[in-house]
């Protein structure tokens, strides 16, 4: 049995239960064969071992009082998973499906997202079962004050600093800096995505769904093609997709789909995000009403199956959402290129389809770096007390999401994967932050 598989074999006994954190080890570490046979040091340094082991991992108990005076137990989590290059990043999910499979899996990508980006960040990330739908605002601002009353002696800006994720926007973010600058007594960048009112960074709202844009862009101009004049499908209806549609239809693309967990609508004639905005960042409602403002769009009920036809596809909503029949349609309909906007919507089954029928893979961990990136730029700004314009933060972001591309399609053709930018976002990451760990020494 090889070095891989051996280290898949036991993370499989030791934690039989957490299926979603498998996947994503399976997933990275499956494609670093060629990574072990030029460089055994990586083997004697039992990299993979000490990499697939959180540095440290926090759960915790998290009260509050409903509008109605009863008492609401969450659980809530921090997985700092690694160190090696930087403070622990990585955002907190507030969703009832929270657990610690999802928190891992998700920490272990963040760290060679982190990596691929270029920027000084760990990988980390967190949450709680706790289900923002339907709560009053009270509501919320309670739960992250009782949240951050834990998480904060575990972060700081030189030790962690979370962000949002799923059911963490800018609301959330605001009532978590509150609490901590009252408990710590310290006005200090702890946590991004922050209200530029406050420490904020320009841009950073909209960083993961333009970032997603730039690198999809630039993964078809190396291949000859362009956005410009694309028919784009995008699932979710959140920070991500509706940034990601803004900057797609900014550059001459047609969004037809976007989604929420209760359906999708189809407006062939380009999704209006100004009803999208009102909708979900204003009235946070379901996607449905879409078609009480524009008559012409349908709305159907129930999962999206990728089943309306596009150019190009970008899963932005959550994991395993884009199945294998999913992609069966996709391909069927003569897709050209998928990006992922959310940490792995794709399951492995649907990713090999893509390889298998030469349509354009755009990996996770590299295609959605945009909004860490700009968080650590946040980071920055934070540290010399200094705000950048936004023309100059975008512009950054785009030579980082460039640059990406760049390395992770070397990395790939490099190491014998041809056009499976998958295998090169996964070495590239890798190399970076097993150097950084050997040159450490064992701790
Ligand atoms: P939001 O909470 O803003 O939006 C999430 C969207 O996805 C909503 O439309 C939501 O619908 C939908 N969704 C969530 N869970 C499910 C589900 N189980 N089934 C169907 N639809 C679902 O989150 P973000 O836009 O921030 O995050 C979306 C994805 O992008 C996540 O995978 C996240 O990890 C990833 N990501 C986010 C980054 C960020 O900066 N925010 C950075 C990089 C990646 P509904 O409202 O009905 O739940
Ligand atoms: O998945 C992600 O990269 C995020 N949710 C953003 C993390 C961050 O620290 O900005």
């Amino acid at each position: 049995m090889t070095y891989i598989e051996n280290q898949i074999k036991s993370l499989s006994r030791l934690y039989p239960e957490q299926k979603q954190f498998i996947a994503a080890v399976t997933e990275v570490i499956s494609t670093l064969g060629p990574v072990f046979e030029e460089k055994p040091q990586y083997i004697n340094n039992r990299i993979l071992e000490r990499l697939t082991e959180p540095e440290r991992q926090i759960q915790f108990k998290v009260c509050y009082t409903d509008d109605d005076g009863n008492i609401k137990i969450n659980r809530g989590y921090r997985v700092q998973f690694n160190s090696a290059i930087g403070p622990y990043k990585g955002g907190l999910r507030f969703h009832p499906s929270v657990n610690i499979d999802i928190i891992k899996f998700l920490g272990f990508e963040q760290i060679f997202k982190n990596a691929l980006t270029g920027l000084p960040i760990g990988g980390a990330k967190g949450g709680a079962d706790f289900d923002p739908k339907g709560k009053s605002d009270r509501e919320i601002m309670a739960f992250c004050q009782s949240f951050m009353t834990e998480l904060y002696r575990h972060i700081g800006p030189n030790t962690d600093v979370p962000a949002g994720d799923i059911g963490v926007g800018a609301r959330e973010i605001g009532y978590l800096f509150g609490q901590y600058k009252k408990i710590k007594n310290a006005y200090e960048g702890s946590i991004t995505g922050k209200d530029i009112n406050f420490g904020g960074s320009l841009v950073r709202k909209e960083s993961t769904g333009y970032g997603l844009i730039y690198f999809t862009n630039e993964m078809l101009k190396q291949n000859d093609s362009s956005i410009k004049d694309k028919k784009v499908c995008i699932s979710g209806s959140g920070n991500v997709a509706i940034y990601a549609a803004e900057k797609a239809e900014m550059m001459g693309a047609k969004v037809l789909t976007m989604s929420d967990s209760n359906g999708f609508i189809y407006d062939r004639n380009g999704i209006d995000l100004k009803i999208i905005k009102k909708i979900k960042e204003v009235d946070r409602d379901r996607i449905l009403k879409y078609i009480d403002f524009n008559k012409d769009a349908q709305y159907k009920e129930g999962k999206f199956y990728w089943d309306i036809p596009c150019d190009i596809a970008l899963p932005c909503a959550t994991q395993n959402e884009l199945d294998k029949i999913c992609a069966q349609n996709l391909i069927n309909n003569g897709v050209i290129a998928v990006a992922e906007g959310a940490n792995m919507p794709s399951t492995a089954e649907a990713v090999d389809l893509f390889l298998k029928n030469n349509v354009l893979f755009g990996p996770a961990k590299a295609a959605n770096a945009g909004g860490v990136a700009v968080s650590a730029i946040e980071m920055s700004q934070n540290s010399i007390r200094r705000s950048m314009s936004f023309q100059e933060v975008d512009q950054i972001l785009k030579s980082i999401m460039t640059n990406i591309f760049n390395k992770i399609s070397l990395s790939s053709s490099k190491y014998g994967y041809g056009k499976n930018y998958l295998a090169g976002a996964n070495i590239e990451g890798f190399i970076k932050v097993a150097d950084a760990m050997i040159a450490q020494g064992v701790n």
